[in-house]
């Protein structure tokens, strides 16, 4: 009787997930869903054998320790991209010559997000596995059955495996962006970085508090007993099975049917609410197909026809003046807003005032605008205008736009500095950046609660972060006694940070997260590290004459010493990092892949770091040694052709042995 109503229960909530968020057409309202869903969740949290991985309520999420790696069974290949009408029309002749003048083509607009493969078994989904380099992915099937586009349960009791691209809406994006804005947290660049970070949390129940959707587009035929013969009757045959395609699917005669196609998309496309950057067109049948078969790396049977990058002019309405956590000043150009590969545009950064003398920017001047590596705005040039040499040429400051101090230049480089260490702006960049993620992460302390604290006059420093009790930050603006609390406990969680966070706190110059992780593990304590002269500190690997010298200066500063100091007698007291075991592996790199049995790869690197190694991601003709686990992939296949020496886990952990 309850397996009946539980399996009632079962389908019915799929029929309408499917309806509500593959077929956009909801036949209930959200209060009968909800009704219907507790319902089930309650008879399961009775009898929790009666509990399937295809019931919707396994959608919720849990946390696992790490992604594993899968090898995919199919190899995951790429595409061949094309940037003209003249290359596609090319593309489409080679394959004429060969099977006919009438090929015809499937056009179908090219998502811009994540390949993900799927596998079915008997209709049920279990497995989802990422792209990866094609070959190997990482398995995140639990943190997949949270997206409600994905069906936990096919029409049919089939074995399958599809591909397809997880998104995230534009809206959705635009939401939670602004969300994180008002949280103070980091803002995604755009709607295909929001998914993959979604998507990359071991937490899967954060994956499932965000918009996620799929589209699919391959299925990877597993023994059907009467397959799909083109690649459209695929795409309805998913269709059927309960996945959700896209709408925006084109059977096409000929190539000049396909570049119609990709022409009216190339406007459209900012009208949807997820972000295209080109058109993918196939060989629609599949014998064909199959007998074109693959490059070493991309299908010969289709392409993917690439929008060209969105440019567009705008006025230079004024140029915005920063002062960086180093003193350098960086020019913002502010604009009047427009709209650029779906968003609003009205600020790009000029990076410098040589940038703004080599393309003669005047303020009021039209500039060309585009988006540069997906999505940060650069200026391109200005656009020719008549009016151009009537405005005054752009005149760098001479003195600091925060504090008034004379600005100076540095032998050898670009940017003017404030040198004064009692500079504002400086001060309260320091301070965010002393609170940023790869620093003392110190969630929630972000510019708006420093910019109070300093005009306050609450914090001057970072040491003064520690001096705060919970009823100063109730003096802030909008400071409930809550976050007070919040911002308390988080800063003072922050005193026993790891050494190479607080190394990079610090803000020596030239020090970065990387060099710090290098200084943190040669020395091992702070008191190590300010004891060490310029003689040791330049013998370390990874570290040059010249910043051997800023670390050696960063110590004998008198006010560097005072604030170290202060932050000593505050507690601030950062946890000792391991340091070096030896220096057996002194000068080899390695290159980690597959799956260790006794550690894992963080680890195995870890150690490699003790004893004086490195550790890469490629394998080049640098590599020393490729250490391979379990389902190691093309990086040993590319080791093999290089003559690259293969260890074994067991190898390594000989090699590591103490004597
Ligand atoms: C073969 C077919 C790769 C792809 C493909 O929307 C292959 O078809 C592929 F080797 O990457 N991003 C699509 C999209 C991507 C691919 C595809 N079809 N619609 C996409």
């Amino acid at each position: 009787m309850l397996n009946i109503r539980i399996q009632f229960l079962k389908d019915e909530i799929n029929k309408h997930n499917y309806n509500y968020y593959i077929n956009d057409n909801p036949t209930i309202s959200d209060y009968e869903y909800d009704k219907l869903f507790a319902e089930l969740k309650q008879i399961e949290a009775e009898h929790p054998e009666l509990i399937t991985p295809d019931s919707p309520t396994q959608r919720v999420g849990s946390v696992s320790e790490k992604f594993l790696p899968f090898t995919h069974v199919h190899r995951l290949y790429s595409l061949d991209n094309t940037y003209n009408y003249e290359d596609l029309k090319k593309w489409y002749e080679k394959i004429t010559q060969e099977y006919g003048n009438e090929i015809e083509l499937v056009c179908e607009l090219k998502i811009d997000g994540l390949a993900i493969a799927l596998t079915y078994e008997n209709g049920i989904f279990t497995r989802g596995v990422t792209r990866g380099d094609g070959i190997t992915g990482e398995e995140i099937t639990q943190n997949l059955k949270t997206i409600k586009a994905i069906p936990l349960k096919l029409k049919d009791n089939v074995n399958l495996d599809v591909r397809g691209e997880i998104y995230m809406p534009k809206s959705s994006f635009e939401k939670l962006n602004a969300e994180n804005l008002e949280k103070g947290e980091k803002l995604f660049a755009n709607p295909r970085n929001a998914a993959a970070g979604s998507l990359r949390q071991l937490d899967s129940t954060i994956t499932a508090k965000r918009d996620l959707s799929m589209f699919t587009y391959t299925l990877v035929n597993e023994g059907l007993t009467n397959p799909p013969k083109t690649h459209y009757d695929s795409i309805m045959y998913m269709k059927e099975q309960g996945f959700k395609v896209n709408p925006n699917i084109r059977l096409c005669k000929n190539a000049d049917e396909a570049i119609a196609y990709c022409k009216e998309w190339e406007n459209k496309r900012f009208d949807l609410d997820y972000a295209t950057d080109g058109v993918v067109i196939k060989v629609n049948k599949i014998a064909v197909q199959e007998d074109l078969g693959f490059t070493s790396r991309a299908p010969k049977w289709a392409t993917a026809f690439k929008f060209p990058p969105e440019e567009i002019s705008t006025v230079v309405e004024s140029i915005e003046l920063g002062v960086g956590k180093t003193g350098a000043i960086t020019p913002v150009a502010n604009f009047k807003p427009v709209q650029l590969a779906g968003s609003t545009v009205s600020r790009a950064t000029l990076h410098n005032f040589d940038e703004i003398k080599r393309l003669d920017i005047r303020i009021g001047d039209t500039v060309l605008i585009k988006k540069a590596a997906e999505i940060i705005p650069k200026v391109i040039k200005v656009v020719d205008t008549p009016n151009h040499e009537e405005r005054p040429i752009y005149t760098p400051p001479e003195v600091c736009p925060s504090c008034g101090h004379k600005l100076e230049t540095i032998e050898g480089e670009v940017n003017l500095y404030c040198t004064n260490p009692d500079c504002a702006g400086q001060i309260k960049a320091k301070i965010e950046f002393w609170a940023s993620k790869d620093a003392m992460d110190i969630d929630s302390l972000g510019p708006a609660v420093i910019e109070q604290l300093y005009n306050k006059n609450m914090v001057k420093n970072p040491a003064d972060l520690y001096k705060l009790t919970v009823e100063d930050f109730m003096k802030l603006d909008l400071v409930q006694e809550k976050s007070a609390t919040n911002l308390y406990n988080a800063i003072q969680q922050s005193k026993n940070r790891p050494l190479k966070r607080f190394i990079t706190a610090l803000n020596i110059k030239n020090i970065g997260k990387e060099t710090a992780d290098i200084l943190s593990r040669a020395f091992g304590t702070l008191e190590n590290l300010q004891a060490a002269d310029f003689e040791k500190l330049k013998e370390l690997n990874g570290i040059g004459e010249l910043t051997a010298k800023d670390i050696e200066k960063y110590f004998q500063n008198p006010r560097n010493k005072q604030l170290l100091e202060e932050l000593k007698s505050l507690g601030v007291n950062p946890e000792p990092a391991e340091q070096a075991k030896s220096s057996k592996l002194q000068g080899k790199t390695f290159v980690l892949t597959g799956t260790l049995q006794n550690m894992t790869r963080n680890e195995a690197s870890d150690i490699i770091k003790l004893h004086g190694g490195q550790t890469s991601s490629s394998v080049s003709k640098n590599t020393s040694y490729v250490l391979a686990g379990e389902n190691a992939g093309s990086k040993l296949t590319k080791a093999e052709t290089l003559g690259i020496k293969i260890l074994t886990e067991n190898d390594f952990l000989e090699m590591i042995k103490e004597e």
